[in-house]
């Protein structure tokens, strides 16, 4: 089977409280124009966009406590890559530790659980903390970021494709061990 075929449609989804720049990554990989006004999401958004040989499907879900309580279970069954996304505030980072106890639950055991620490760029100022301190205290891969600068965005896509690509090896490998 070619890697294209095992990779067809791959489901990512963004999770991560409201407003710490989940539509904003968004935006940044379809090229959206990325507006520095918040509307919060209501629901979710879902966006198809194309990355190399794959199609993914991008879920990002509206963060309020009410939506995470009723849907996010439906929502992230299936799920190939889970991004939790941070706002790299020491409480935030501590609000995505209950985050992902609670979606672990919820995703297969070989879905990756990989955090995002962004708004980088708000480093300097005020305290946020680096991917590595967040990378301690989540005990997942983490990855920098500034979501809101439209250069970041081969950053976030080689972010997502080197996730995308360890999944298609170990699909292949465990597909081989059948044959
Ligand atoms: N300074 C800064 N602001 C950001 C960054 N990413 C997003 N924001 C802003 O944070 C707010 C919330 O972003 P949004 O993507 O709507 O958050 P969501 O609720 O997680 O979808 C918006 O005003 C964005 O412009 C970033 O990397 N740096
Ligand atoms: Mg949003």
């Amino acid at each position: 089977m070619l890697s294209s075929e095992i990779s067809k449609l791959m489901k990512v989804t963004f999770i991560g409280s409201p407003a710490v720049g989940k539509t904003t990554m968004l935006r940044l990989l379809s090229k959206d124009f990325i507006d520095k006004f918040y509307f919060p999401t209501h629901g979710f958004d879902l966006k198809t966009i194309k990355l190399d040989d794959f199609n993914i499907r991008i879920w990002d879900f509206g963060g309020q406590q009410s939506y995470l309580k009723t849907y996010s279970r439906d929502y992230l069954l299936g799920s190939d890559v889970l991004f939790v996304v941070t706002d790299s505030t020491p409480r935030n980072v501590l609000n995505s530790r209950e985050l992902i106890n609670y979606a672990t639950h919820f995703v297969d055991e070989e879905c990756p659980i990989v955090a995002i620490a962004n708004k980088q760029d708000l480093k300097k100022n005020d305290g946020r903390m680096t991917p590595e301190r967040v990378e301690n205290i989540l005990h997942i891969k983490t990855y920098g970021l500034t979501a809101i600068n439209p250069s970041e965005r081969l950053k976030l896509m080689d972010i997502i494709r080197k996730e995308l690509n360890q999944i298609v090896i170990r699909k292949r490998s465990k597909k081989d061990e059948f044959q």
